[in-house]
């Protein structure tokens, strides 16, 4: 199906990275937009192309009414009232996803899930360059989705949040997958988890293959939900991870085919990522010799569990990206201290609820330097065990004080770093930062 958007009144909502390549995009079809943006001092104004009409600092709800199509960014609720009753009233309001999925004539591959979206999007797109592919990958991941239409490509890997899926209708993806599914941006739904899952699972609706995780989805859900699907998880699925005390394997169909032993990856969870990006390259077709190429030589990204430094006996380990509390707690699971874990926790926890980490706080050895906006609800979840702190560099003077060889240092804030930093790689990198003038 063509979509023409000639004679329409198109409106973009939020002019940030998605924003800017929505007005590119329209732009290039000969139709000029107008933008809204609440905020009077948007960080990306320098990228607005000239010429375009503009209200900052307010929703303009006059403008709103009197469009035909409104492209909303990820960043803001589409349940705010004045787009409820747009909606009510006719008027589309769709995500940037919705506009590059329309126009996309390669091959989609769609990745969402709670954690590891970045790491598994990333090992697809080098297998497929190693396959020979012309990969492209946008999405959550940073590079709006509609950019990705100006590069030479043959195939189209996007990394999907929830926030994109909320308005997004006609994806039509070659494989779908939710990776993983935990409590996230409460603060975002009105009807809280049961509707951030059911926006997530919404990634299915019209794949060719979809990936299921076994231990998200319920097993008469499946039956009753996909009529192709590629199970990965359990003993019983197509592909799992055989795990004793010495080895984990992935396995297809229980025939071994890659020892994690013989890559640099650590964690029962990259494991996982592993294992769906296995099940992604078969699927796709990819000559296994060249995924397997990569799952061997893959490390894992900046800011996610990726060690820093290690001096006078002490691990240094950023997990910066660690913004919900699903991603501190695989965080500790994979550490391997024989002294006491110093676990920096803080930020905006988005609503979200810790009591998960109770008992591991209570098990472990381990003492949580809690900083941010949630700093007092986050020390309570082991006050014993906690320190308050107002901010990271307080932090890291006190452990700079008290750390002892063998201990680990550990930021997974398992928060949003929106309160104190711009972003998660701000966030990590002034750690980094400080690490060097500690040590
Ligand atoms: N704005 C408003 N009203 C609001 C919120 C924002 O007017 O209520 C305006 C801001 O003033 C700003 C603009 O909207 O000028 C920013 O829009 P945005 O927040 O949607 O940000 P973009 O720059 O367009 O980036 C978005 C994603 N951001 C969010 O989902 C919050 C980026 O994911 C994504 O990489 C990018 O599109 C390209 O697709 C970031 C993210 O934090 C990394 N994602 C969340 C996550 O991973 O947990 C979902
Ligand atoms: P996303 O793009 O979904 O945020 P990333 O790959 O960037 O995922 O990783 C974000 C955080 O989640 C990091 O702290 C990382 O260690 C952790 N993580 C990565 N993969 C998984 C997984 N499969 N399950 C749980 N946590 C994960």
């Amino acid at each position: 199906m063509s979509y023409n958007y000639f004679g329409k009144k198109i409106l973009i909502l939020g002019i940030g990275l998605t924003g800017i390549s929505c007005i590119n995009f329209f732009l290039k079809k000969g139709i000029t937009p107008k933008v809204i943006d609440e905020s009077v001092d948007p960080l990306h104004l320098d990228k607005m192309p000239k010429n375009i009409q503009y209200k900052f600092g307010t929703l303009e709800h006059k403008w709103i009414l009197e469009s035909d199509l409104i492209v909303i960014s990820p960043g803001i609720s589409s349940f705010r009232p004045i787009l409820i009753k747009a909606r009510i009233l006719g008027i589309e309001i769709i995500s940037d996803i919705e506009l590059f999925t329309r126009e996309a004539i390669f091959p989609i591959i769609s990745i969402t899930g709670t954690n590891g979206k970045s790491t598994v999007a990333t090992m697809i797109q080098k297998i497929a360059k190693n396959a020979g592919y012309n990969a492209c990958l946008g999405g959550n991941i940073g590079f709006p989705a509609l950019n990705m239409l100006n590069k030479k490509a043959n195939l189209y890997i996007i990394e999907l949040s929830s926030f994109q899926l909320e308005n997004t209708f006609t994806l039509k993806s070659k494989i779908a997958v939710v990776l993983n599914i935990s409590e996230d941006h409460i603060n975002r739904y009105p009807n809280g988890f049961a509707q951030y899952k059911k926006i997530k699972f919404s990634i299915y609706n019209g794949a060719e293959f979809c990936i299921i995780n076994r231990y998200v989805q319920k097993k008469d859900l499946i039956k009753n939900t996909f009529k192709k699907y590629i199970s990965i998880g359990t003993k019983k699925s197509h592909y799992q991870i055989y795990c004793n005390q010495k080895n984990a394997i992935l396995c297809y169909k229980n025939n071994h085919v890659l020892n994690m032993r013989h890559t640099f990856l650590h964690g029962h969870h990259n494991y996982d990522n592993a294992l769906v990006s296995l099940a992604i390259s078969d699927i796709m077709k990819f000559p296994r010799n060249k995924t397997i190429d990569i799952l061997k030589n893959f490390s894992t990204l900046p800011h996610r569990l990726q060690t820093i430094h290690y001096s006078r006996g002490i691990s240094w380990i950023n997990d910066s990206k660690s913004t919900n509390v699903n991603s501190t707690k695989v965080a500790l699971d994979s550490l391997n201290s024989k002294g006491t874990i110093r676990l920096l926790l803080g930020g905006d926890r988005k609503f979200a609820n810790f009591n998960v980490l109770k008992n591991y706080f209570k098990k472990l050895k381990i003492k949580i330097y809690c900083f941010g906006k949630d700093r007092i609800y986050l020390s309570n979840i082991c006050k014993k065990k906690s320190i308050l702190v107002n901010t990271l560099k307080e932090a890291i003077i006190l452990i700079s004080k008290e750390a002892v060889s063998g201990d680990t240092v550990l930021l997974s804030p398992g928060c949003s770093s929106l309160d104190q930093f711009s972003n998660f790689e701000e966030r990590g990198n002034f750690f980094i930062k400080l690490i060097k003038e500690v040590t």
